[in-house]
């Protein structure tokens, strides 16, 4: 098979890049490995930027988000049992944050690939990307019980974390810059009404713990666990006292979730990751392929959006002018909204959980960190503008 952009992996990079790409007349073919129920179903993020919202809406995919995404202009705080809105609109000129699960997202991609024709292969496992120094590269995949190959003008490695399309990049030009967190997130959904109108993010001496929404009927919601934890050590009612007890506030004593059936449960790992160059020759690498966020930010999808946007208006530029100008910027162009997206979600991460190992005295230097976001506007407004997204590109 020939196409002009290879795409590996239908999460929300690939597929939006696919869209970007066919509405300028571009052709792509995206192979994903897993079939299309399993990438359908996947609990991921929950929180759209503006940024992200724009992009959807000028892609034609967001017909489904603007009924039945729900538009939130704030997050509460709680630490030392007491609880402060952020107000987005005031903090950042009119900015909010859309609430619509990435499952969401990817559904609506996906339909619309399959009924506009652009070629989605599911069940097609990319064993390798080869002549990434040439202008022919090339993907190796498996479908349907046979080797297969794919020549590309252009490969776009959206194949996230454990993907293989990072390997094209030699290890002598590569750098992986990483952290990893002593604790993790124990994430459930439950068909339970959330007592809240919006996100609560909660440092308590038990731990963080975070009350997010996926609809009016179902509650996502996290508890920081210690690493390794098994959820099966977490039966439903050691969860729901141990979130009301992180969440606990002495202006409202009698504040508690409301309680449902939880129809998931997964402990989440924490890290963080830049893989450097997100490009190499003819391969590019766009979303978690080159880049992991704590989630306590809410940056992982939207950086992955964002990185797809940047990348669309170069090929397209390329393909429209002959200029690789901004091919050759793609790079250097994400990567400061990358850092600085690391930075934000490593902040908020160890602004909120509770290191086993920290000190009383690092305990004071988070409550004063959070007091002064809640007293000051500019430190308000700082947390406000990254959480609802900066400028793309
Ligand atoms: P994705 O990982 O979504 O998609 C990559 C795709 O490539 C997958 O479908 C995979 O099957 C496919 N693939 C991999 N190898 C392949 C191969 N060899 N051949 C073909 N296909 C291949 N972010 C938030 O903002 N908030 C959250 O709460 C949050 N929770 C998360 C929970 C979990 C368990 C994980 C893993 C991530 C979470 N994230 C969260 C981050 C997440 O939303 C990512 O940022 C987002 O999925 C990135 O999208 P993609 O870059 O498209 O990668
Ligand atoms: C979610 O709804 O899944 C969610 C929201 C905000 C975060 C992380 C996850 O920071």
């Amino acid at each position: 098979m020939q196409t002009t952009v290879g795409i590996i992996g239908a999460g929300p990079a690939g597929l939006l890049l696919a869209r970007l790409l066919r509405n300028a007349g571009i052709d792509s073919v995206t192979l994903e490995s897993r079939d299309r129920a399993y990438v359908e179903d996947r609990q991921r993020a929950g929180i759209l930027e503006q940024g992200t919202v724009d992009a959807l809406r000028s892609a034609g995919v967001a017909e489904r988000m603007d009924r039945a995404g729900m538009v939130h202009d704030g997050i509460e705080l709680r630490f030392d049992r007491s609880t402060h809105r952020l107000d987005f609109p005031a903090l950042t000129g009119g900015r909010s944050v859309m609430v619509y699960a990435q499952t969401e997202v990817v559904k609506d991609l996906i339909s619309r690939q399959l009924t506009g024709g652009i070629p989605l292969l599911f069940e097609a496992q990319v064993r390798s990307v080869e002549g990434a120094d040439t202008d022919q590269p090339l993907v190796r995949y498996l479908h349907e019980g046979r080797e297969k190959t794919l020549t590309c003008d252009y490969v776009v490695g959206c194949d996230g974390f454990h993907g293989v399309t990072r390997n094209a990049v030699p290890e002598s030009v590569r750098t992986t810059y990483e952290r990893s967190y002593p604790y993790s997130w124990l994430g459930i959904l439950a068909q339970a009404p959330p007592v809240y109108d919006e996100l609560i993010y909660t440092h308590s001496e038990r731990g963080f713990a975070l009350a997010s929404m996926r609809s009016p009927a179902v509650s996502r919601l996290y508890l920081q666990v210690p690493n390794g934890t098994d959820p099966t050590d977490w039966p439903d009612g050691r969860v729901w006292d141990e979130l009301d007890a992180r969440f606990a506030v002495d202006t409202d004593p009698g504040w508690k979730l409301e309680r449902g059936h939880v129809s998931s449960k997964a402990v989440l790992p924490m890290r963080s990751s830049v893989t450097e160059p997100m490009r190499f020759g003819s391969v590019f690498l766009a979303g978690d392929a080159a880049h992991i966020v704590p989630p306590t930010g809410a940056k992982g999808l939207n950086l992955a959006v964002s990185d797809v946007i940047v990348l669309a208006r170069a090929l397209i530029h390329e393909q429209n002018s002959g200029s690789t100008e901004l091919l050759d910027a793609y790079s250097d162009t994400c990567l400061r909204r990358v850092w600085r997206a690391e930075h934000f979600s490593y902040s908020m991460t160890t602004m909120l959980h509770k290191d086993p190992a920290q000190s009383a005295f690092d305990t004071r230097l988070q409550l004063s960190q959070l007091h002064r976001v809640v007293n000051s506007r500019h430190a308000a407004a700082e947390l406000a503008e990254n959480y609802t997204g900066l400028p793309i590109g």
